[in-house]
């Protein structure tokens, strides 16, 4: 285990005279595994600097997870892009109305997909789409044990909180009830998605119109207790301002304490291509990375947190492994679109797994194939790969 005497960056910064007394007490905090309190986390956002946050943050990831990386070998399925909401940074759904300019996918086209990989060493895969009216639980529970069916090692993630609330308020069920059927045909874990930001007062600007904080909450509560793991997100960088940032993040870590059913905490950097927060900038590099590395010191009790590469480049998915960050999800074999849509510059986000552990190698740290729930499957710190490796798709 890494202590602060391992760790003479942190004991550096924390002498510096000049050092501001607040942000000196939150560093020994730190380091002695002290938890932030939520003023804590709104004084780093304001004052606390890159290099500062940095040092901290990966001091956390060191204790935490040493040099290892995690990512995974998966792909998503993305049954529709038609959606009722009216998600004002959405630029991937369509309306009900104008579906024809989106797609629907049957269940033989999304089996159809699931087949392409077979004799390939996926190990799971990422169902989310748009709330299309006509895609209910039943249509879903097919899917999932059609899925199941074909290739039961797959571990099956799927559907947003805003997806299954949807769901299971159309099938008049309760959510422990909706919950338990999907798991029955398969369903093994959910994705963090739809979290956006919590803050009534944001959501009613950015997302007026899906289900609210408690309600995702409360979907993520009964997935944990009933034994199934989950993720949480927060889309960053567009109207919110810090405190709203920590009311989030501190909502989240109320819920972990009780129930420490989740996984992964991943930041979501708000695009702004072709969607109708489009006028609002986004985030510089330096404000990702502080971001990053104010979530891994306040997030204590959240074992990892992921950049999402699609979403952010993988110059700076690199980046933010100095930053806290352990995990980078996965290979994704240009299966979504949400993203690219967006505006990210990852059109057609697609990583081998020579190349996804060379990037993290280039960041000296050491890449691990995990799977969905972070067994680990293959360290590739010591595997040489040969150009046409690092060349293919
Ligand atoms: O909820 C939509 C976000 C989310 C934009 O759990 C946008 O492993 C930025 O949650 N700019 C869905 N973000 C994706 C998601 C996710 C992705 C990867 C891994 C996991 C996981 C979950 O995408 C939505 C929303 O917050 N989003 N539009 C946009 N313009
Ligand atoms: Fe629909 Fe999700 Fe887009 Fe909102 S973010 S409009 S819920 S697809």
């Amino acid at each position: 285990m890494t202590t602060r005497n391992d760790y003479p960056a942190v004991e550096i910064l924390l002498q510096d005279g000049s050092l501001d007394k607040a942000l000196k007490t939150i560093g020994e905090k730190v380091l002695s595994q002290e938890r932030l309190t939520p003023d804590e986390g709104i004084l780093l956002f304001e004052k606390g600097d890159l290099s500062y946050l940095g040092a901290l943050a990966n001091f956390v990831r060191v204790r935490m997870h040493g040099d290892k990386t995690y990512f995974n070998r998966n792909f998503h399925i993305e049954p529709t892009n038609v959606c009722i909401f009216t998600c004002k940074f959405c630029s991937y759904s369509r309306s009900y109305k104008h579906r024809e300019e989106g797609w629907e996918l049957s269940i033989d086209q999304m089996l159809d997909i699931v087949k392409k990989y077979d004799g390939q060493p996926v190990t799971e895969v990422h169902i989310v789409g748009g709330v299309h009216p006509k895609m209910n639980l039943e249509f879903f529970c097919e899917l999932l044990s059609k899925i199941k069916a074909h290739r039961p090692d797959l571990h099956l993630k799927g559907f947003t909180a805003v997806e299954l609330d949807y769901m299971f308020r159309k099938a008049k069920l309760s959510v422990e009830e909706g919950m338990k059927m999907l798991r029955d045909a398969g369903l093994q874990s959910l994705p963090g998605g739809g979290a956006e930001i919590f803050h009534p007062d944001i959501r009613a600007q950015i997302c007026h119109d899906k289900v609210d904080a408690d309600g995702w909450l409360n979907i993520h509560k009964t997935a944990h207790q009933l034994g199934m793991h989950t993720n949480a997100t927060m889309l960053y960088g567009h109207l919110e301002q810090y405190w709203h940032r920590v009311d989030h993040m501190e909502r989240l870590r109320q819920l972990q304490d009780e129930t420490k059913g989740f996984n992964t905490f991943i930041p979501l950097k708000f695009r702004n291509g072709d969607n109708e927060m489009s006028h609002v900038p986004e985030s510089s590099v330096i404000e990702d990375l502080r971001l990053y590395a104010i979530a891994r010191l306040y997030m204590d009790n959240f074992p990892h947190l992921k950049a999402y590469w699609p979403m952010l480049g993988r110059n700076s998915a690199q980046l933010t492994l100095s930053f806290g960050v352990n995990d980078l999800d996965g290979t994704i074999d240009d299966t979504t679109k949400i993203y690219s849509m967006a505006g990210s510059e990852e059109q057609n986000p697609s990583m081998n797994t020579a190349q996804l552990a060379m990037l993290i190698k280039q960041a000296g740290r050491r890449p691990v194939e995990r799977d969905t729930v972070y067994n680990e499957i293959k360290d590739y710190t010591d595997v040489v790969f040969s150009e046409e490796e690092l060349m293919a798709r």
